[in-house]
């Protein structure tokens, strides 16, 4: 049996290994393992309540906003104001979010994932007019001319895949990896218009939102959208087709656990605060096996520790949930913890989101996906796979921008953004929301005006939970199992569908020397 260690994987967020045992050719066995212990948990305990947000953004640089809103809504829960959040606090919410969500799906598809698909050393010719990628085309050129790959970071060292695409699309999509860094920052500064601040807006809070809506920032607003909007129908998802035609097999490879979980993001409506809000798109469960909905029963989620780094009870539900680290527990291959709901492993993410609500019949996300399978010729099925976590992504980045479109034309000039609350000395609350890359949930226990208890549960704790107490692997490591190695050496195919989860393990940074050979171990034991 051979042993693949990918250590660290890069091109994701925060510090994951990877570890699979082949045998003839075939994944037996995948762990997935978060080596990164950060404790904001604990760090929030004894604070006071109106911190959180702004603490609990910091958990993530990339997902900032969902943090922030997630523990608002624990707030508004608490303060018992979540049904008296005036329309433009809740707009304001959706849109400096849906800013986010953009700025997430960008970011990932050209900077973290598509360079597994994309060769860049094909590009050495390109005649390009746009000084951005003309020096990047020149480093590129510079480094073969050199024969010194180490040059060509970020783009190097990499496992070699089998690159399909033609040199022509190689040189649209390094193109396109360029003017992405535009449209990301487009979308940092379109949500800085009502957030004040990119990453870690200093906007949203208990009761609302705090910039004043003019009609100025209204049209700033509509104005700064329509790039991205453009960038989205006439890039990204162009793009995404062309890696699906060329890679169709990839829409077969790492299917996962197959059942999909969603919280619901962007309120529609204050008048309910639980999970039966309204929201663009709904909270539920499915299947890909029934492609039945199923409303969600939030009390049914727990965490399971067995194989992760704590000495904290095992299987609570996260409202009463505990972070006791134990760096050296046996069995523990992981500072992730495992969430489960109903007992069974659940995916999260872009996917789940609109497979979700696809089973719930929404519209206008059954249009968008039928469009997009039909383009493809895919069936449903296809989608729990490598390329169908980018297709279903590009389609999320889509249908919120487009929702955007709308909702800022629903703001009201001068009118009321947040109202007054009162600090209880006691309460409990959740928030539960979805962040770029899935369900994401915050607790919160108040006891004599402090935070007494607080616990996270984010997206990429459900995907890449270790086993669980039964011993079933998660997501990502379920993805993983199955699949066929065709050189343990250089397992680009493990890479592609972990990526393709967008992982986020935590915003820390784990040190590679620009000279270090070797981009994992092998060993055959
Ligand atoms: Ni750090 Fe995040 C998102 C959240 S992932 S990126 O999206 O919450 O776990
Ligand atoms: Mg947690």
């Amino acid at each position: 049996m051979a042993k693949i260690v990918i250590d660290p994987l890069t091109r994701v967020e925060g510090h994951l290994k990877i570890e699979a045992m082949v045998e003839g050719g075939v994944v037996r066995k995948a762990t997935s393992s978060g080596m990164l212990f950060r404790g904001l948990e604990i760090i929030l305990k004894g604070r006071d309540p109106r911190d959180a947000p702004q603490i609990a953004s910091r958990i993530c640089g990339v997902c900032p906003t969902c943090h922030c809103i997630a523990s608002t809504l624990c707030l508004d829960n608490a303060f018992g104001i979540a049904d008296k959040i005036p329309k433009n606090g809740r707009i304001l919410r959706n849109l400096i979010q849906g800013a986010n969500f953009i700025q997430s799906h960008i970011l990932h598809f050209y900077h973290l994932a598509a360079l597994d698909f994309v060769d860049v050393t094909k590009v050495a010719d390109y005649e390009g007019k746009e000084p951005a990628l003309v020096s990047v085309q020149k480093f590129i050129s510079r480094a073969l001319s050199e024969g010194n790959m180490y040059m060509l970071a970020p783009f190097y060292p990499r496992y070699e895949g089998d690159y399909r695409l033609s040199t022509k699309e190689n040189q649209m999509a390094v193109a396109h990896y360029v003017e992405a860094f535009k449209a990301r920052r487009t979308a940092h500064e379109l949500s800085a218009i009502f957030s004040g601040l990119m990453p870690h807006q200093k906007s949203i809070l208990p009761g609302g939102a705090t910039e004043n809506v003019t009609v100025d920032k209204i049209a700033k607003f509509m104005w700064q959208l329509e790039p991205l909007r453009y960038f989205i129908d006439n890039v990204y998802i162009p793009d995404v087709i062309t890696v699906g035609k060329a890679y169709p097999d990839y829409f077969s490879i790492g299917s996962g656990c197959g059942n999909y979980l969603a919280y619901g993001v962007f309120a529609l409506d204050v008048a309910r605060t639980d999970l039966a809000q309204p929201r663009f798109l709904a909270s539920g469960t499915t299947s890909m096996d029934t492609l039945r909905y199923a409303s969600l029963d939030a009390a049914q989620i727990t965490e399971d520790v067995l194989h992760s780094r704590y000495s904290s009870p095992s299987g609570l539900h996260p409202a009463e949930g505990q972070t006791e680290p134990a760096p050296y527990k046996p069995n523990a291959y992981s500072w992730v913890k495992s969430p489960r709901y109903k007992g069974a492993v659940y995916e999260v993410g872009p996917l789940a989101r609109l497979i979700v609500n696809y089973a719930q019949q929404n519209s206008i996300v059954c249009s968008a996906m039928d469009s997009m399978m039909s383009e493809l010729g895919l069936a449903p099925v296809n989608l729990a796979s490598t390329l169908g976590r980018h297709v279903t992504r590009a389609l999320d980045a889509k249908l919120i921008a487009d929702e955007m479109a709308k909702w800022v034309l629903e703001l009201e000039p001068d009118a009321p953004t947040y109202v007054e609350y009162e600090l209880p000395s006691n309460a409990e609350a959740a928030g539960l929301w979805e962040g770029p890359r899935g369900a994401l949930g915050h607790w919160i226990s108040i006891k004599d005006g402090k935070i007494e208890n607080y616990q996270c549960v984010v997206p990429t704790t459900w995907n890449a939970s270790p086993r669980d107490d039964k011993e079933q692997p998660g997501p990502i490591e379920q993805a993983i199992e199955g699949t066929k190695i065709k050189d343990e050496g250089n397992p680009f195919e493990i890479v592609r569908i972990v990526r393709s989860f967008d992982p986020c393990l935590a915003c820390a940074v784990h040190l590679i020397t620009p000279k270090r050979t070797e981009l994992g171990k092998f060993q055959v034991c």
